[in-house]
């Protein structure tokens, strides 16, 4: 089993990547025991994990992320890499980049939908799929995870392609547009794919992720459906995460459409797609410009000239009162943990 320094040649062709960083060797020395696999399935029931790309096993999670109250993001998440003890796990490996979200439910948590991933593709279908605000929502939620946020059109072959580019052309992003079925069109995508590259597909269901993920590996491997004619909604064909290895020795994480796109409150607006207008917003007269009505507010000025969206404007304001409130969750959270664990020592 691959060890450091001797990392197995074919945990590269899994996204082990080139250099390790030196959390990562810390982490091995300390348990050089431990055998290195990454985390490439997340069932209901348990993980899957791989030591090479045709060889995965069941791996089995530790006691203590049984317990109901233990925060989801610190469980493995599909891109993660473990150190594993037989097929049991001992710890993650410190996450280099992540894409994170608010999940529901009654108390605050977050789910990290992939990690250790260099790339996100926001998978968007040019028929009822596309939606500029909804885009703007995924940059958010991506911005600050240590990805580099890439938007995909689909059924080019099939929408209005321009237009579409046109709307988002204000978007501090790479945007393509392609259509997933057709190698030809998706090799523009090639520049993200090299080797021990990893990319996450997020987008709504019917979007077309698992026919671009089925079209980059040469082969189908992940099932797709046919979308509602009604609204271009899909059906959650794909019920759960997984990363799959292409040829090219890049890794693809495909995932099951998401409908709920919460921010967790470790959102940056100024890293998530919004630089522009908080760096309007330090023009303002007032420094308490709420950008509504206020006379000298540069925010405005910028709608009144062109040069800002105002639905952009009014989505930035829905998400930042969104991260407040999320922010808010999180903090009393943190203070409730911290209240525990301090009447768990006195009790000791
Ligand atoms: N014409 C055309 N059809 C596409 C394209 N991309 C996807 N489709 C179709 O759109 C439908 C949905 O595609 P899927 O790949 O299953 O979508 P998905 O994003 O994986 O959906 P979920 O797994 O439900 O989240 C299928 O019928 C695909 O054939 C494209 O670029 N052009
Ligand atoms: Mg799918
Ligand atoms: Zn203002």
């Amino acid at each position: 089993m691959p060890k450091i320094p001797d990392v197995s040649p074919a945990l590269r062709l899994i996204g082990w990547p080139a250099a390790v960083p030196p959390e990562w060797e810390e982490a091995l020395a300390a348990r050089p025991q431990a055998n290195v696999a990454r985390i490439i399935e997340q069932h209901r029931s348990g993980y899957v994990a791989a030591i090479a790309p045709e060889t995965s096993f069941k791996v089995e999670s530790p006691p203590q992320w049984m317990r109901p109250r233990f925060p989801n993001h610190e469980r493995a998440a599909v891109g993660d890499w473990v150190l594993l003890d037989g097929d049991k796990i001992l710890s993650i490996l410190p996450r280099r980049s992540s894409i994170k979200r608010g999940a529901a439910g009654e108390h605050y948590h977050q789910q990290v939908i992939a990690a250790n991933i260099d790339t996100v593709f926001v998978v968007v279908g040019l028929d009822d799929d596309f939606n500029p605000r909804r885009i703007e929502r995924y940059l958010f939620l991506v911005g600050g995870g240590g990805a580099q946020p890439v938007v995909v059109l689909t059924k080019a072959d099939a929408g209005d392609a321009q237009a579409a580019l046109d709307a988002l052309k204000n978007l501090d992003v790479p945007v393509f547009a392609v259509n997933a079925k057709d190698a030809g069109s998706v090799a523009m995508l090639d520049r993200y794919l090299g080797a021990g590259r990893s990319v996450v597909l997020v987008g709504s269901s019917g979007a077309g992720k698992s026919t671009l993920t089925n079209t980059l590996l040469g082969e189908t491997k992940m099932k797709t459906g046919a979308v509602r004619e009604r609204d271009s909604r899909g059906r959650h064909t794909t019920t759960h995460r997984a990363l799959l290895a292409l040829p090219s020795g890049a890794c693809l994480i495909d995932t099951p459409g998401m409908r709920e796109l919460k921010p967790t409150g470790e959102e940056e607006l100024a890293e998530g797609g919004f630089a522009d207008i908080e760096e309007l917003a330090t023009q303002c007269k007032f420094r308490d410009c709420t950008h509504r009505s206020e006379p000298g507010c540069a925010v405005r000025a910028a709608i009144e000239r062109g040069a800002l969206d105002e639905a952009r404007l009014h989505n930035y304001f829905k998400l930042r009162d969104e991260l407040a409130g999320a922010a808010n969750k999180l903090a009393q959270r943190l203070a409730e943990q911290k209240a525990e664990a301090s009447s768990k020592r006195r009790k000791r």
